[in-house]
Order: C-alpha cells, then structure tokens, then sequence
C-alpha cells in the first residue's frame, strides 16, 4: 500500500517524510527548491511513503514543469494500491492555483486525502488564526477535509500523522488477513 505525499517545490514534503519514518534523511531535503526531479519510493514497516516531484518552482522551464506534471498525473492514474494523499500546503500563504486545482482533482476522482499545513513553527497565534480563516475561503470543501497543521521544528502534529498512517497500515492488515496478531 502507499501513501503519496504532493505539493509544491520547498513546501516541505521530504522533511515529512523523514519525520513520520523516524529518520534523518531518507528523504533528501534540499535548501534548493525543485530538486526532487522523480517520483521516490521510501518503504517504512509496510507502506510505501511516495515522495512526488514538487510542482509550480517558477525557475524550473516549462518543459520540465509539463514533465513532472505527466509524471505525477501518471501516478494518480495508474492503477495502485494508493490509501491516502497526503496534500502539503506551507501555513503562511494561500494555496497555489495548482494546489487548487490537485484538491479539486482529488474530490472529482474521489481518492482520499488529507491536508498538512507545513511549517506552522513561522506563524504565530495570530497569523495562524488570520490564515485558517483564509484557507476555508480559498481551499474547496475545506470544512470536510481533514487538515493538520504541522511542524518539523516543534514536532507539532507528529503524534496525529503517525496515529493516522498506523490507523491505515492496521486496517489494511486486517482485509488482507496478514495481521500479525491473528
Ligand atoms: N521552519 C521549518 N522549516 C521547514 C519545515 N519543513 C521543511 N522546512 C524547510 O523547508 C525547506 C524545504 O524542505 P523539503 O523537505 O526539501 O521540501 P520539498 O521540496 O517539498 O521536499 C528545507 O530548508 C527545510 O528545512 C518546518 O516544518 N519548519
Ligand atoms: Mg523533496
């Protein structure tokens, strides 16, 4: 089973990664965005953590923004066991319009997902109330989906994520009668 992490290029994507599998840098993180050329397969216990290409990093040209565009519209059609989508969006800015349109995607072709908000350690109270607010105007559906904010400094939202990825991890073991428990 896999779990695809999407968004922008920098939003933080490998860093999450590293974090929910307890490691350091299986994930590379770079400080230059738009690194993450191809789509990466981290296995942790018995997931796949699928790490995308960052889309919309401006310096990239064109040709190769419609590259890693096919590159991830391949992955979310092609026919696989995906359990969740993991959507990051970066806490202090509005989403992107690709942002908007990968939601719209996700609720038309009805695959489940949640969104991350990174790097909320940047906002402080007031900043972090102003952009929720802003966020259930600007992100479709936002009152059914389920949203975290997290952190990679503080750790906030850790403990949510790793309860929903083990949550999904259980169920899976439970239909494909692999629990090891039984
Ligand atoms: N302050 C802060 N910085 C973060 C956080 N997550 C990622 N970063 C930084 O953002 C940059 C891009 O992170 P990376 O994981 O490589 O983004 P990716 O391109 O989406 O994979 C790096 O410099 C990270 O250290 C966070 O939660 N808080
Ligand atoms: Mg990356």
């Amino acid at each position: 089973m896999e779990i695809a992490f999407i968004g922008r290029s920098n939003v933080g994507k490998s860093t999450l990664i590293n974090t929910l599998a307890g490691r350091k840098s299986l994930a590379r993180v770079s400080a230059v965005p738009g690194k993450t050329a191809t789509i990466n397969f981290y296995g942790v216990e018995h997931i796949w953590l699928v790490d995308l290409p960052g889309y919309g990093y401006a310096k990239t040209s064109k040709s190769e923004q419609e590259r890693l565009r096919r590159l991830i519209t391949g992955y979310l059609a092609a026919d696989r066991d995906l359990q969740l989508v993991v959507q990051l969006i970066d806490m202090r800015h509005a989403p992107s319009a690709e942002d908007v349109a990968m939601i719209d995607r996700l609720i038309d072709e009805e695959i489940p997902f949640i969104i991350v908000f990174t790097k909320a350690d940047k906002l402080n109270k007031t900043e972090r109330e102003k952009r929720m607010a802003a966020f259930a105007e600007e992100i479709p559906c936002f009152a059914d989906i389920h949203a975290i904010p997290f952190s990679a400094k503080t750790f906030e939202g850790q403990d949510v994520l790793r309860e929903l990825l083990s949550d999904i991890a259980s169920e899976e073991n439970e239909e494909d009668g692999t629990d090891d428990e039984a």
